[in-house]
């Protein structure tokens, strides 16, 4: 790891009432004192004229975290200054000047604190997942990990592997002296089956965790002027598409986030589904298509005089919209009617119910692919070693796979073998955390 000390702003970019200006590395202490003349006592904040060779740069509310105690275990200073671009360079461009100090890489303050073991991989990735967070679901996932929710877990597993390891080494030394017991074998086996059981259990709300990070893709489809634009501006409370009497107005895909009950959604409003000469339309329509293929789940929307069936794709909610022009109800269809406001609430009931079952109560313990992955591998390993203890083939192989079960679960926190995937990690932060 680099030696040099590394700063950056750890503030959003503009103009604000305070920037933050972060500081880690061997030369806190010499840039603190080159900048304010002292080194404040640890962790309290002082109020200091910041001062370069140039002149005064700011005043400023310093704060001195020495390591090991600190968020990357280094020596850290932070500069609250007011939020101007002007003040925020000047600094930026005084720091640069003191020796072995250079403006840090993305990521790169936690990859110290990753290097020097105050956070683990599943805490690392909680806390980018915060950063990144837009709803409270979001938020509460990511906080929850960040805090440690799957690296406790994963510790608690490990733990339990080991000693089943410990156990089945002790039947290996003692395998030469005539009986093995068969009552300590099987209390492996039970241990492991144990285990195998909560890592599946946790691979079982996988899809759920994962999903919440990224939201759910909600295509709204349909045939021309089926009213296709006008719910989605409804639904995204704004007039984000044209809505017009002509068919075919829409054309290309428009999407729009949005939260429910703090559920991530994203709504993509099309261009009506027609056969068309116009090449324009045309694309729309291919556009439609293929990204129905890849939605969660879809609306299909049809006005009463419209009797168009969905196209292969996700799965469809029926939605008869204009329910104002429909004499009767419809049973096989949801009806809606802008105008009147009828079956609003009914759709928005069923798309939290929709929300909810695929994003689950927001407890999930793996939230990322890579996790799943590993446990995966770990379930795997673990089931390979019950077969070899089961018929008894070899007590060594048996071990042997316990021993990858356990660097599968390591490679979760990042213990082992996670070099390669760090530099892509790390890239997902901004600069400055
Ligand atoms: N009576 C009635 N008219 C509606 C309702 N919702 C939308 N409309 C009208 O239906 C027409 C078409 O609406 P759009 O939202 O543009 O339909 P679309 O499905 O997006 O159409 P394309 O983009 O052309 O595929 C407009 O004139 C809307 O005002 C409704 O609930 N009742
Ligand atoms: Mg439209």
């Amino acid at each position: 790891m680099s030696q040099d000390t590394i700063f950056a702003l750890a503030s959003g970019v503009g103009r604000s009432a305070v920037a933050i200006i972060r500081l880690s590395g061997l030369q806190v202490k010499t840039c603190l004192t080159g900048l304010i003349g002292m080194v404040p006592p640890p962790r309290s904040a002082v109020l200091k004229q910041l001062r370069s060779d140039d002149g005064p740069i700011d005043q400023a509310l310093v704060l001195y975290f020495p390591g090991p105690h600190s968020f990357t275990g280094e020596d850290i200073a932070e500069f609250q200054v007011h939020g101007s671009p002007a003040v925020v360079s000047c600094l930026l461009s005084a720091l640069s000047r003191f020796p072995d100090c250079r403006l840090a890489e993305a990521g790169e303050f936690s990859r110290r604190a990753l290097s020097n073991g105050k956070m683990d991989l599943a805490h690392i990735e909680g806390l980018i997942d915060l950063i990144d967070s837009e709803t409270q679901m979001q938020r509460k996932q990511a906080l929850r990990q960040m805090q440690g929710y799957l690296s406790d877990t994963i510790a608690a597993w490990r733990r339990s592997l080991l000693q089943v390891m410990a156990l089945v080494e002790s039947q290996i030394d003692f395998s030469d002296e005539e009986d093995v017991s068969s009552v300590d074998l099987q209390q492996v086996v039970t241990r492991i089956q144990d285990l195998i059981a909560s890592l599946q259990q946790a691979l079982a709300q996988s899809d759920q965790g994962i999903r919440l990070r990224e939201g759910l893709v909600i295509i709204v489809a349909g045939p021309p002027n089926a009213g296709k634009s006008s719910l989605v501006n409804y639904l995204a409370k704004k007039d984000v598409a044209i809505v017009s009497p002509i068919a075919g107005t829409t054309r290309d895909l428009i999407e729009v986030p949005l939260q429910l009950d703090g559920f991530p959604l994203t709504l993509i409003d099309t261009a009506g589904l027609r056969e068309s000469y116009d090449p324009i339309e045309q694309e729309g329509v291919k556009r439609a298509l293929s990204r129905a293929q890849q939605a969660d789940l879809g609306l299909w929307l049809t006005a009463p005089d419209q009797h168009e069936h969905p196209p292969a794709g996700p799965d469809w909610i029926l939605v008869r919209t204009k329910a104002d022009l429909l004499p009767y109800a419809d049973s096989d269809h949801l009806s809606l009617s802008l105008h009147t406001g009828v079956g609003l609430e009914d759709l928005l009931q069923r798309l939290k119910a929709e929300a909810a079952r695929r994003f689950g109560s927001g407890d999930a313990l793996v939230t990322r692919e890579r996790q799943r992955q590993a446990i995966d591998a770990a379930v795997l390993s673990l089931f390979r070693a019950l077969d070899r203890l089961k018929d008894g083939s070899s007590l060594e192989l048996a071990a042997e796979d316990l021993r990858l079960a356990g660097r599968c679960l390591g490679s979760v926190i990042g213990v082992v073998g996670v070099e390669a995937m760090l530099d892509s990690l790390f890239a997902e932060f901004c600069i400055g955390k």
